[in-house]
């Protein structure tokens, strides 16, 4: 991969959508580059003609010449292009469509309801205790959906992947989350029932691709209180 022009991921490394990215390109061994905004910047040109949505992450390929938006096209991109090997990904049937479905699961399960959350815990500038504990109520959901998926798959293969007998690129899509989970959105939350769920992430947080990554996202957060 060392004759590929870096590929620029346009968002910060910390809010988790770029960082999903950020993370997909580390295990993928890909060259990149992390091109840093002000949030106000997402709204007005040029990102715009970047992400017409006007929020992070885009990906620029200067090696294919393709602008992408939407994290989970660009895990999808990145995973067609760069994987051919299958070191994050399956081939076979079913599990590339097994992935698929924890993939669409963390996208509009897990990213949606977690933002939600700490959206109305942190930043919403009237207090709404119901919308706090719907969404709440949605990350314990959530994350219980995946303990028992999880324990599942550690009674039946012996480990802990969402998908056969190793990780995939959509166990690795619901670190950024899982990760700001305690430290951002919902410090208040025990979520330590959730054993397997626990065992997972841990096992995840400390591949030396994803380590590195979130000990940036956690000073990122630490920081920022
Ligand atoms: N579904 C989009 C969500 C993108 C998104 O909400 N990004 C956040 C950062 S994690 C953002 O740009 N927030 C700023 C804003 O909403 O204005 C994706 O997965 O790329």
């Amino acid at each position: 991969m060392s004759d590929l022009k870096p590929l620029i991921l346009h968002g910060l490394i910390g809010p988790p959508n770029p960082t999903k990215v950020a993370l997909v390109l580390s295990e993928l061994d890909l060259p990149y580059e992390v091109r840093n905004y002000e949030h106000h910047e997402a709204k007005q040109e040029p990102f715009l003609s970047l992400n017409p949505n006007g929020r992070f992450p885009a990906l620029e390929d200067p090696n294919t010449d393709i602008v992408l938006w939407e994290s989970g096209a660009i895990i999808d991109y990145l995973i067609d292009t760069y994987d051919k090997a299958h070191k994050l990904s399956y081939a076979t049937f079913p599990e590339k469509h097994l992935a698929r479905c924890w993939e669409h699961f963390q996208m509009s399960g897990q990213g949606p309801y977690f933002g939600q959350k700490a959206w109305f815990s942190r930043l919403h500038p009237e207090k709404v205790p119901s919308a706090v504990d719907r969404y709440a109520a949605e990350i314990r959901r959530v994350t219980s959906v995946l303990d028992g998926h999880l324990k599942r798959q550690k009674e039946e293969q012996g480990n802990y992947c969402l998908v056969g007998d190793r990780v995939t690129y959509a166990d690795i899509m619901f670190v950024p989350w899982s990760v700001l989970v305690p430290i951002f959105a919902a410090p208040e939350m025990d979520l330590s029932e959730f054993e397997h769920y626990g065992a997972w992430l841990a096992s995840l947080v400390e591949r030396p691709a994803i380590k590195n990554i979130v000990d940036q996202v956690t000073n990122t957060y630490k920081v920022a209180g």
